[in-house]
């Protein structure tokens, strides 16, 4: 949507004078100063660098102004105490001035193709944007909420915790109109030290809701945290909404949901995915989308989420953490601390494959050597280190793995020893083991996990 210098200014609280600058139209807002666009505003967050010390790169790369927690010389900016929260409400406010419709999401398996299948479902009928990514956190909501298209209608948003809280503030943020828990499953429960914790965290979703509709599963776990002031729909076998004749394919499933006339296929495995659908098909209930356009958007329209953070099954059985389309310093460190974070399998070890991250400018090499922080080799077993840029972390990691325990693979211009990692990381690789890849799109790393996966 488009806002002008002083209105953000306004929303932010900006605490200099802003009429030293002339009002002018933001086109857009970026945090990564390598994605900038002529007009944009920049964020600087702090990642494992502050965005700070990247604001004059941004207005290089076009921005025209900044946010920013200290002074700026020469540019447009808007100085606040708090970046991060300046741009949560920023977002806030986009959302009230819209009037957009938001669909919240959560759960600790599923919810990214349940948040694909209901923005599918409801694409039939209303201009429809949905989460990209992992986008689901603290940054990763507002920024969905400032690409929106002009004009959405509906919003589907997915919501991560790793903490406690965490969906608190997504919700204030977002205020859903309705709310979707898939699971209440045992992700990250080394932070929350139960189920019951988990449970609490996922229901917080309906903190920021007015009056809504919750959708819930039968779980009693959550009975002890339900709303009173929402519309409450539980779903499971004789419950509120339900699955029958579920005719579950290798690749499909059909069934029967006892709020439609017509018999829906999803073409995707799993009987989980079933489940999915029936809470697609019911937002699409509540939205007022017709029972054919349900199904069309189930069947036919269909997009699920490719290119992100996935957990896949080897053709051994170890579990493998893909994530193997971008990436930046902040994002892989994050992933290594939450791989590392995991509890081992029964009698497994944990393996990590690293690759460049690509368009990191000068300080490229800096970025990949600084990695070794985040690596701690009483948790990683194997480390697997890929590329060019990659190598100016072997000389640290040298250090830290003993001989045998780290594996180093060129790619340059005279070179690719791809064929070689993916290789060795199938030949190492144990059956009760996990394993990390992440590195930039280019670097390939979806043929390794290609290499592991069951052949078909
Ligand atoms: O984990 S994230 O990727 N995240 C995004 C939002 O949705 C959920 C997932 C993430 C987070 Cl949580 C926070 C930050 Cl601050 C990513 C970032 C992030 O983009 N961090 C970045 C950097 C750091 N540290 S992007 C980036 C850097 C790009 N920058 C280098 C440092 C490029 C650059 C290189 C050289 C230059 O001269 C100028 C820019």
């Amino acid at each position: 949507m488009k806002l002008s210098l002083y209105e953000v200014a306004k929303v932010v609280g900006a605490k200099n004078k802003i009429e030293e600058f002339s009002d002018l139209e933001l086109t857009g807002t970026e945090f990564d100063s390598r994605k900038i666009k002529a007009g944009d505003l920049f964020l600087p967050l702090k990642g494992e660098r502050d965005g700070h010390d990247f604001i004059s790169k941004a207005f290089e790369n076009g921005a025209v102004a900044s946010l920013s927690e200290k002074d700026v010389e020469g540019h447009p900016y808007l100085l606040v105490d708090d970046v991060l929260k300046a741009f949560q409400d920023l977002a806030r406010y986009v959302l009230d001035k819209t009037g957009v419709d938001v669909i919240a999401v959560t759960g600790s398996n599923g919810k990214t193709t349940t948040k694909d299948m209901i923005a599918s479902v409801l694409e039939t009928t209303y201009k429809t944007y949905k989460t990209q990514g992992n986008y689901n956190n603290e940054i990763g909501l507002p920024y969905t909420v400032l690409h929106m298209p002009q004009g959405t209608e509906k919003l589907v948003l997915e919501m991560g915790q790793d903490h406690l809280g965490d969906i608190h503030s997504l919700s204030e943020i977002a205020r859903p109109k309705i709310s979707v828990i898939t699971m209440i499953g045992e992700s990250h429960i080394e932070f929350f030290g139960s189920r019951e914790k988990i449970a609490e965290g996922k229901m917080q979703i309906v903190d920021g809701m007015k009056a809504g509709t919750l959708i819930a599963p039968a779980d009693k776990i959550i009975n002890q945290y339900l709303p009173e002031n929402q519309k409450i729909v539980r779903f499971g076998p004789n419950e509120d909404i339900y699955i029958s004749n579920l005719y579950s394919h290798a690749d499909y499933q059909t069934f029967d949901l006892n709020f439609m006339d017509r018999e829906l296929t999803v073409p995707l495995p799993g009987k989980f995915n079933a489940t999915n659908a029936m809470l697609a098909a019911y937002v699409g209930k509540l939205e007022g989308v017709t029972e054919e356009n349900i199904k069309r958007g189930l069947q036919e329209d269909l997009k699920v989420t490719g290119n992100r953070t996935e957990w896949l099954k080897a053709a051994n059985g170890a579990d493998i953490l893909s994530d193997v389309y971008n990436a930046n310093p902040t994002a892989m460190r994050l992933m290594l601390e939450t791989f590392q974070e995991l509890e081992n399998n029964p009698g497994g070890k944990k393996a990590v494959v690293l690759a460049d991250m690509k368009e990191l400018g000068e300080n490229s090499k800096m970025y990949h050597s600084m990695m070794i922080t985040a690596i701690d080799p009483e948790k990683i077993d194997r480390l697997y280190l890929y590329g060019e840029e990659m190598e100016a972390l072997v000389e640290y990691a040298k250090d830290i793995f003993e001989k045998g325990h780290l594996k180093f693979y060129r790619k340059d211009l005279d070179k690719d020893e791809l064929d070689d990692l993916i290789k060795d990381v199938a030949e190492d690789l144990g059956e009760n083991d996990q394993i990390l890849l992440k590195g930039s799109n280019s670097m390939k790393l979806s043929e390794v996990v290609k290499g592991l996966l069951p052949q078909d």
